[in-house]
């Protein structure tokens, strides 16, 4: 029996958390020989402890094998302790009236205090994966906070912008979505992110030859996925939560598969022509479990350029707004 994966997840008793703790458990992240500890923390109220007690109750009801102890906690320095995966899923949401600034200052506090624990707690082999919004800057200040690991460690998720690209080039091509390949989404998780669609194959085949309407794919798929989160809010009248927690569960799991190519924002350190400093969805080979390259060889055309450049001005205004607490 392998020595158990502890994964510690925040914002457990949360929407995402709802469908994600139930993937862990059953291994669909870590593989189904993998036994994991889930080490779940939520915010110091009692409405949220109680809803995470309900969704531990549940996973006993669930009797997964893999599952092989649970920790609920309010607290960071307990949540975080001895951490190998830590999913930072929780996060303030954006109130009435608020303004981009506040929500960035608001959830800077949150992920400058837990990227400090973190570092200080977390396993020697430690990896964390942001998922609460803004999410690539969010995962900037977490990192800025940490000492002792690498800003390779930590992630920010596009998968779902790219599981999203994936499906609306397939649907137009009329091809099954496994034929689509190569999609990959860079920049901000935001409606500025740009699938970069002259990359992608379908069938084999470059997926400008296939879908030949350039006015398509330069407008309503680059505004279909940009805007997916906001439509879905509008159909369905609360955000993204399955597909949401399908994406991570997608993500971690490329990023422990040696070999699989996938979209992850990480630290740009210039590539692409993003500003260094921040962290920007761009494609990845894993090279072993928890390690990855990032493919340099993509060329832009003056399309994908502006799009790059628009996404990297959004992502430098976030940095700037946050900027005081990073020299903290
Ligand atoms: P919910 O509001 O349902 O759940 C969030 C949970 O986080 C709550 O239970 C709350 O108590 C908890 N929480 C807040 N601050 C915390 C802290 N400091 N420590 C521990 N727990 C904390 O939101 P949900 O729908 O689950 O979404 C979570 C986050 O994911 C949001 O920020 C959302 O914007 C973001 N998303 C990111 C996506 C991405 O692709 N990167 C897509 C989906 C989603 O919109």
């Amino acid at each position: 029996m392998k020595t158990p994966i502890r994964v510690a997840v925040t914002g457990a008793a949360g929407q995402i958390g709802y469908s994600l703790l139930f993937r862990i458990a059953s291994g669909a992240m870590f593989g189904p020989d993998q036994p994991v500890i889930l080490q779940l923390i939520e915010v110091p109220v009692e409405k949220a402890m109680k809803a995470l007690e309900g969704v531990s109750m549940e996973l006993d009801d669930c009797a997964f094998p893999l599952l092989k102890g649970m920790v609920l906690t309010d607290s960071a320095n307990v949540g975080f302790k001895d951490a190998n995966w830590c999913l930072l899923v929780g996060a303030k949401p954006r109130g009435p009236g608020m303004e981009r600034a506040d929500l960035l200052k608001d959830n800077g506090k949150i992920f400058i205090a837990q990227g400090k624990v973190i570092d200080q707690v977390a396993a020697e082999n430690a990896r964390v994966a942001v998922v609460g919004n803004p999410a690539n800057t969010n995962c900037m200040i977490v990192a800025s906070q940490a000492k002792r690991l690498t800003p390779d460690r930590f992630t920010a998720m596009v998968r779902l912008d790219q599981n999203r690209a994936q499906t609306q080039l397939a649907k137009k091509a009329g091809v099954d979505l496994t034929k689509v390949k190569d999609i990959f989404i860079y920049g901000n998780h935001s409606p500025s992110m740009f699938p970069a669609f002259a990359h992608a194959k379908i069938d084999g085949r470059p997926a400008t030859q296939v879908i030949t309407d350039q006015a398509w794919l330069q407008g309503p798929f680059c505004e279909t996925v940009g805007k997916r989160g906001a439509a879905i809010i509008a159909a369905r009248g609360a955000s993204s939560a399955a597909s949401a927690a399908n994406a991570l569960v997608d993500h971690v799991r490329d990023l422990m598969t040696p070999g699989a190519i996938h979209s992850v924002a990480v630290k740009s350190n210039g590539l692409y022509g993003f500003d260094p400093e921040v962290w920007a969805g761009m494609p990845v080979r894993t090279t072993g479990p928890g390690h990855y390259e990032v493919i340099t060889n993509y060329k832009m055309d003056d399309f994908a350029k502006q799009k790059i450049a628009a996404t990297n001005k959004e992502l430098v205004e976030e940095r700037a707004f946050v900027a005081d607490m990073l020299k903290g």
